[in-house]
């Protein structure tokens, strides 16, 4: 069967080249002609460990073709953001654009695959926006019983099945993680169930698209809401002066308690949006979810508060802040909550600030027109420094000499010294 995969980024390119080493001929489409242009050199415009191995070899066994617009296919994958808007509203315009730029390549008997983290009811919206679009082909409504029986013809096959995986773990989850496949109706499942088995391992579970949809945003809306109450202990324990790192190591020892790790604010592309759309279809019902948003959005200001408290004994004091990532041991700056407290340090002119990051070459682009910010590496800026920030636990930064933390005021913001 040939596969249409349409949005290349972080869960599009890998599953195009992973099901294109599997033998399947793959047409990747992306609106962005940069990144087609790259792919097709086989270069890879995402970090993520060995993708750019498996592109090159998808490319080059000519399994894996990509463009900006798309073609005739079996399945059709789509892979695109869902960002939220003003207000936290959430954005379906990439879906939508999506639906409708594959639907006049369509054919019945063709199954589309929502693999964007999406609200409540979007599979059902592609499916009213493809009754819109092409009005000749059979299209099922939710949950519609023997659909294809009754109106005896091909129909259209529609599902969502949620990706799943850890930025930093993409090629081996694909394969290895258990999967929930939602259908519009019984058969879009049982049809979406048959492509997913030709190359997951882990287990299928079987649903409709609006349980999977909201299983996708309840797994990382649970995270959210973990993380959030250890970010509230960290506040609470810097008050009553305890150690949170020690408080949650030792409540933790309860066969039943299992806390999170405190840390300077969630980054990513996922837990830090997915849980407002929750709270966006159910407001009056998601009062804790909304509360842990906000708390886990309100740590890099706290910790910025810490570190100006701090910076008020020195003159210009010279501020070394390690680790720019969202989370250790990955170059992926995506709404990282330290790039925002080294951005308001800097621009709030607190002090000299040297940026670590050893995942990347060179400042980000957002962090370049700052005069008072400059790019160092590790060891220069733990000598160098006043202040010692640390904002990511890497494993680089864990090397560090202890001996040269004395007579310097340490922030840790992640239990990395404790
Ligand atoms: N974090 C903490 N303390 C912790 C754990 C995480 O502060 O104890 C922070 C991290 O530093 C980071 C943020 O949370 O800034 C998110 O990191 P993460 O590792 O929890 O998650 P992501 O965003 O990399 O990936 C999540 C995963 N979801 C869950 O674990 C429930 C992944 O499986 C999803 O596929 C992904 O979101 C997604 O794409 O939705």
């Amino acid at each position: 069967g040939k596969i249409c995969v349409v949005g290349l980024g972080y869960i599009g390119l890998p599953t195009a080249s992973l099901l294109a080493t599997k033998g399947f001929q793959v047409h990747g489409v992306d609106c962005l002609k940069e990144i087609v242009d790259s792919i097709k050199n086989g270069k890879v415009h995402i970090y993520e460990p060995d993708l750019d191995v498996l592109v090159k070899s998808a490319v080059n066994s000519g399994h894996l073709q990509v463009a900006t617009q798309p073609e005739e296919a079996d399945v059709f994958v789509i892979a695109v953001p869902t960002p939220f808007r003003d207000e936290h509203k959430p954005d379906l315009s990439y879906v939508e654009a999506a639906t409708r730029e594959i639907a006049p390549y369509i054919k019945s008997g063709d199954l589309i695959v929502l693999e964007s983290t999406s609200p409540v009811g979007t599979t059902e919206k592609i499916a009213q926006w493809l009754r819109h679009e092409r009005p000749d082909l059979s299209i099922p409504f939710y949950k519609q019983i023997d659909y294809e029986k009754d109106k005896n013809q091909g129909q259209v096959f529609i599902a969502h099945c949620p990706e799943r995986v850890l930025p930093g773990c993409i090629l081996r989850e694909l394969i290895e993680n258990d999967r929930i496949i939602g259908g519009l109706d019984n058969s879009s499942a049982q049809k979406a169930l048959a492509f997913y088995q030709t190359f997951v391992h882990g287990q299928i579970f079987l649903t409709d698209c609006r349980t999977a949809e909201m299983a996708k945003l309840t797994e990382n809306a649970f995270r959210d809401v973990n993380i959030a109450f250890a970010n509230e202990l960290s506040l609470i324990c810097d008050k009553l002066e305890i150690s949170v790192w020690e408080l949650i190591d030792l409540a933790n020892r309860h066969p039943r308690v299992n806390i999170l790790q405190p840390g300077p604010g969630v980054g990513g592309h996922c837990i830090a949006v997915d849980p407002w759309f929750i709270v966006d279809s159910a407001p009056e019902q998601s009062k804790l979810i909304h509360a842990a948003r906000l708390v886990n959005d309100n740590k890099p200001k706290y910790i910025i508060e810490k570190v100006i408290q701090k910076a008020e004994r020195f003159k210009k004091p010279v501020i070394a802040c390690l680790g720019l990532a969202f989370k250790p041991d990955i170059d992926d700056l995506r709404e990282s909550p330290s790039v925002e407290i080294v951005k308001t340090l800097a621009k709030n002119r607190i002090g000299e600030i040297l940026a670590v990051e050893p995942h990347i070459k060179q400042l980000p682009l957002a962090l370049q027109q700052y005069p008072d910010i400059i790019y160092t590496d590790t060891s220069q800026a733990v000598q160098q420094a006043d202040i010692i920030l640390l904002l990511v636990d890497h494993k680089a930064f864990k090397l560090i000499d202890r001996n040269m933390l004395n007579e310097k005021i340490v922030i840790d913001t992640r239990g990395m010294w404790r």
